[in-house]
């Protein structure tokens, strides 16, 4: 079995692919469904978000989403899984658009036979949701910012790719060699995620403590799984908790 990381999203993703936002999309979206949610719609951009929400009857979609860390005009809900944490989304689908994290995983979708999403709070649970469902590789896909590599990502890579190792053999590529350096020298996920520029910018919006939140390990056994049984609306990618 072959574990590659790759640091930015690209390429082609032949079996299944774990993506990672973890500042902080994908731990957002770990909330939603754990708060509830019946279902997770990632858009292509915010206007899908906003014309799904225009064109239903009130109260079926809630908005998620932010543009430079803050909620985007028009959404219901910022980025946040302390503010997703203490909503109740039963019975609701919540709608997600975020700079680069839905991004990412609209990219691993256009090829992986399997994707999940993956932060520090469902790490295990995902890992080992990876490993019972792949046949000849996993990918992990982390989303970085603007392009950029998130030490975020990479450390949560890192530590997706240690529980892998301590579940069977894997041959590993660079990234993943990259990823579990990183870990194994970044300290514990708070000074990982703290000490990254995004967990910086985050904390000077006034936001540090979703960064605090979002290195919360394992604290979750949802794995957001995309939904390839149903057809979801044009412009989104249909998520279900698994
Ligand atoms: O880039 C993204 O998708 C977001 O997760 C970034 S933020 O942490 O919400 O600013
Ligand atoms: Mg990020």
């Amino acid at each position: 079995m072959k574990l590659r990381v790759d640091l930015l999203p690209h390429g082609q993703y032949p079996d299944v692919v774990m993506v990672i936002d973890v500042l902080r999309a994908t731990t957002t979206a770990v909330t939603y469904l754990e708060r509830g949610a019946d279902a997770l719609l990632l858009t292509a951009t915010p206007d899908v978000a906003l014309g799904l929400k225009l064109g239903s009857q009130s109260g079926t979609y809630a908005l998620g989403g932010e543009r430079g860390g803050l909620p985007i005009p028009g959404f219901d809900f910022g980025n946040s899984p302390v503010e997703a944490a203490a909503q109740n989304f039963t019975g609701r689908t919540v709608v997600m658009n975020t700079t680069n994290g839905t991004g990412a995983a609209h990219t691993a979708a256009q090829s992986g036979k399997h994707v999940f999403l993956a932060a520090l709070t469902n790490a295990h649970a995902a890992a080992r949701r990876a490993r019972a469902t792949a046949t000849e590789e996993i990918a992990i896909v982390c989303a970085g910012t603007d392009d950029r590599v998130g030490l975020e990502d990479v450390y949560a890579a890192g530590v997706l790719a240690e529980y892998l190792l301590a579940m069977g053999e894997f041959s590993i590529d660079d990234g993943a060699r990259i990823a579990l350096t990183v870990r194994r020298s970044g300290g514990n996920p708070l000074e990982a995620l703290g000490s990254s520029a995004h967990g910086a910018r985050l904390a000077s919006l006034g936001l540090g403590e979703d960064v605090r939140f979002a290195a919360g390990l394992s604290t979750s056994t949802l794995v957001p799984t995309l939904d390839t049984a149903s057809d979801p609306p044009p412009g989104t990618l249909r998520f279900i908790g698994g």
